[in-house]
C-alpha cells in the first residue's frame, strides 16, 4: 500500500474498472519474484529449468501472435496528430482512452492485479524516475524485477505528493470462473492489442499483449517514448543507445555510447570482448542511455534498466562470451528450444542440438528434419544487469559516466563504410537522422530484409514528432561547450560481398573500430578527410592477430563508393520530405554540403 493520493486513486480506479480478484502490491523481494515464478509454473506457462546447469532460470513460451513489439498497434496520442508526426500512428486521446477503457472493463476477472513500483535508473539518482505498472501477468512481474528496481524502497521515495509516470497493462484475457490459463499464454488478437502513450499526461496504457517492450513497460514505453518527450521538455536527451567503458592499455578510460536499431548489435558491442591485445571494454548498458549536461559541460549518460532483454539467436561463447556467462543462472528466457533435459538451445548457439527438442511453438523439433528455427528470430533473455562478468564498476554511479563518443550503425551491405566520423556536431546529427538499415525480427510487423529509414535508431521509440526531436538534437549541441561535446562516427558491421558473405568479421573484432573512435578523441588516430566525413587510413585501423580481413577488403570497407552514396542521397530527400517544416534547416544545409562534395 502506499502514502502517494495520486498512487493509491489511481490504482483504486484501475481495480474498480478491471475488476481483478485482488490488489497485491509488489515489495521487489527475492521470496516476491519466487512466489509470483511458482504461480506462472503452477499454471503451466512456465517451466523452471535445469537447476544443476540453469540454476533459478525458466523457461516461457508465448502465443505465436505475442512475440515482439507490434509497430503498427503502437500510439502516441497526443493532443493533434501533428505532434506525433509523420512516423507514429495516432489516435486521438479521448477516442483511444474509450476504446480502451472498453478493453480493460472487466479485463483483469479471475486474476491477480499486480502494482509494481520502480525506479528506472539507481534510486534516487537525480537523471532516474520512478513509474507504477499496474499489470495482471506474473510473466511481466518477474520480468520487470530483473530489468528495473522494483519496491517498497521505491514508494518510500515517492512519499505522499511524489510524482511517477503511471503504466497500466493487461495481457487482455479475463478468466471465467475456475478457468486457469493451462499451460497457453495468455493475450488479446492482434485488433485488440493497444501500446499507447498519452505523453502530455506522461502516461502509458497498454491492452492485449504480454511480450517484451510491450508489457515490460519501464522499457521502450517509459525510459524511451515518454522519456524523449520529458527530455525535450527538460533540455536533456533519452535514447536507444548502449554505453560502454573502453580502456587503452595505458589506463586511460572513455565511455561511448551508440544507437543502433534493434537487433543490430547494441547488446553485443555493449558486452564485446576486444580481440586488440592490452585493451579492455565493460559494459554500462546495452539498450537505453538517458544523458544529462554535468557541470562540466560534458554529457554524463545512466542506464535506466538493471537488466538485459536481449535476443538469444546468435548468442554463443563465440559471438558473446559475456552474454552466456551472464544468462546461466537467474535468467528468464523466451521462445527458445527446450532440451530433453531441461536445458536451453538455439540456432547459432554454437553447437548441434542436443536430440529431440521442443521447439518455440512447443511442437517436438529435430536438427535438419525441418526449416523451421527451434527458437523463434526474438526470442530473448531476461537477466540481471550485474551478472554480467564484464559490467563496468561505475555502472549505478548515479551521476552517470561521461560521454566522448557517440556512434550510429545499422545493417547496411553496401554503400555505408567500415567507420566514418562526422565534421561537425550537426553534420553528426546528420548522420544519425539518415540512420537507415535491413528490417530485423524485433518488430512483428515488418518485411524483413528491406532498408528502412531509422533516425537515431528512434523510429519506433520517439514519442514526438522527429522533425522536433532532430531540432532537440541540434540544440544540445548548442548547449554543449564545444570542446567537450561527445566525437560523432557512423559505423557498419553489416557490409557483404556480391556473394553475400560477412566482409567484416563482426563482434570482439568490433574493438579494432573503437580504438581508433578512442584515439580520434584523444585528438589522435590516422584519419583522411573525405567527401562523407573524417575516414581511418587502411593503416589505422590496428590488424594485429586479425586473420581474414585483407588489404583489400579492409580498402573496400573503407571506400567512399560515391555512386552508392548518390542513390544515397535521392533516398535521404524522399526520407527528409515527411518532415516539412519541422525539418530543421541545419540539416537540408548538411545533406546539400554532402551533394557538393560528393558531386
Ligand atoms: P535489441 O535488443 O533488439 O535492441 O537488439 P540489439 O541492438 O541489442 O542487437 P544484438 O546485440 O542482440 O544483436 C542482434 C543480432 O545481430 C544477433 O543475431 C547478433 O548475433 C547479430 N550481431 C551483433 N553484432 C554483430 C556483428 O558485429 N556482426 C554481425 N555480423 N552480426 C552481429
Ligand atoms: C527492441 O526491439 O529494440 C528491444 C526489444 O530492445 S523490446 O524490449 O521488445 O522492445
Ligand atoms: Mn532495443
Amino acid at each position: 500500500m502506499t502514502r502517494n493520493k495520486k498512487l493509491a486513486a489511481w490504482v483504486e480506479e484501475m481495480a474498480a474498472l478491471t475488476t481483478p480478484d485482488r490488489v497485491y502490491w509488489c515489495d521487489g523481494s527475492k521470496e516476491e519474484y519466487d512466489r509470483v515464478m511458482k504461480i506462472a509454473v503452477d499454471e503451466g506457462v512456465s517451466i523452471p529449468l535445469n537447476d544443476k546447469t540453469l540454476p533459478g532460470c525458466y523457461h516461457f513460451r508465448s502465443d505465436p501472435t505475442d512475440v515482439a513489439r507490434v509497430e503498427n498497434r503502437t500510439y502516441i496520442a497526443s493532443r493533434t496528430q501533428d505532434e506525433a508526426g509523420p512516423t507514429n500512428n495516432w489516435i486521438d486521446p479521448v477516442e483511444l482512452k474509450k476504446i480502451m477503457t472498453d478493453l480493460y472493463r472487466g479485463c483483469m476477472k479471475g486474476r491477480v492485479m499486480y502494482v509494481i513500483p520502480f525506479s528506472m535508473g539507481p534510486i534516487g539518482s537525480p537523471i532516474s524516475k520512478i513509474g507504477v505498472e499496474i499489470t495482471d501477468s506474473p510473466y511481466v512481474v518477474t520480468n520487470m524485477h530483473i530489468m528495473t528496481r522494483v519496491g517498497t524502497r521505491v514508494l518510500e521515495i515517492l512519499g505522499k505528493d511524489g510524482d511517477f509516470i503511471p503504466c497500466m497493462h493487461s495481457v487482455g484475457k479475463p478468466l471465467a470462473p475456475g478457468e486457469t490459463d493451462n499451460g497457453l499464454w495468455p493475450c488479446a488478437p492482434l485488433d485488440k492489442k493497444y501500446i499507447s502513450h498519452f505523453p502530455e499526461e506522461h502516461t502509458i496504457w497498454s491492452f492485449g499483449s504480454g511480450y517484451g517492450g510491450n508489457a515490460l513497460l519501464g522499457k521502450k514505453c517509459l525510459a524511451l517514448r515518454i522519456a524523449s518527450v520529458i527530455a525535450r521538455e527538460e533540455g536533456w536527451l533519452a535514447e536507444h543507445m548502449l554505453i560502454l567503458g573502453i580502456t587503452s592499455p595505458q589506463g586511460e578510460k572513455r565511455y561511448i555510447a551508440g544507437a543502433f536499431p534493434s537487433a543490430c548489435g547494441k547488446t553485443n558491442l555493449a558486452m564485446l570482448i576486444p580481440t586488440v591485445p592490452g585493451w579492455k571494454v565493460e559494459c554500462v548498458g546495452d539498450d537505453i542511455a538517458w544523458m544529462k549536461f554535468g557541470k562540466d559541460g560534458r554529457l554524463y549518460a545512466i542506464n535506466p534498466e538493471a537488466g538485459f532483454f536481449g535476443v538469444a539467436p546468435g548468442t554463443s561463447m563465440q559471438s558473446n562470451p559475456n552474454a552466456m556467462k551472464t544468462i546461466d543462472r537467474n535468467t528468464i528466457y523466451t521462445n527458445v528450444g527446450l532440451t530433453a533435459d531441461r536445458n536451453v538451445w538455439w540456432e547459432g548457439i554454437g553447437y548441434g542440438a542436443p536430440g529431440k527438442l521442443v521447439d518455440w511453438t512447443g511442437k517436438e523439433w529435430e536438427e535438419g528434419k525441418t526449416d523451421k528455427p527451434a527458437a523463434h528470430p526474438n526470442a530473448r533473455f531476461t537477466a540481471p544487469a550485474r551478472q554480467c562478468p564484464g559490467i563496468d564498476p561505475s555502472w549505478e554511479d548515479p551521476n552517470g559516466v561521461p560521454i566522448s563518443a557517440f556512434l550510429f550503425g545499422g545493417r547496411r551491405p553496401s554503400t555505408i563504410p567500415l567507420v566514418h566520423q562526422s565534421f561537425s556536431w550537426n553534420h553528426g546529427v546528420f548522420l544519425g537522422s539518415i540512420v537507415g538499415s535491413e528490417v530485423t525480427a524485433a518488430a512483428l510487423d515488418l518485411a524483413a530484409g528491406t532498408v528502412r529509414r531509422d533516425p537515431f535508431a528512434m523510429l519506433p521509440f520517439c514519442g514526438y514528432h522527429m522533425g522536433d526531436y532532430f531540432r532537440h538534437w541540434i540544440e544540445i549541441g548548442k548547449k554543449g561547450s564545444a570542446g567537450e561535446l561527445p566525437k560523432i562516427f557512423y559505423v557498419n558491421w553489416f557490409r557483404k560481398t556480391a556473394d553475400g558473405k560477412w566482409l567484416w568479421p563482426g563482434y570482439g573484432e568490433n574493438s579494432r573500430v573503437l580504438k581508433w573512435v578512442f584515439e580520434r578523441c584523444g585528438g589522435a588516430g590516422d584519419a583522411v578527410e573525405t567527401p562523407i566525413g573524417y575516414m581511418p587510413t587502411v593503416g589505422a585501423i590496428d590488424r594485429e592477430g586479425l586473420a581474414g580481413v585483407s588489404d583489400d577488403d579492409l580498402k573496400e570497407l573503407l571506400a567512399v563508393d560515391r555512386e552508392g552514396w548518390k542513390k544515397e542521397i535521392a533516398l535521404i530527400k524522399e526520407h527528409y520530405a515527411k518532415f516539412g517544416s519541422r525539418l530543421p534547416k541545419e540539416l537540408t544545409d548538411e545533406l546539400a554540403a554532402l551533394e557538393k562534395r560528393l558531386a
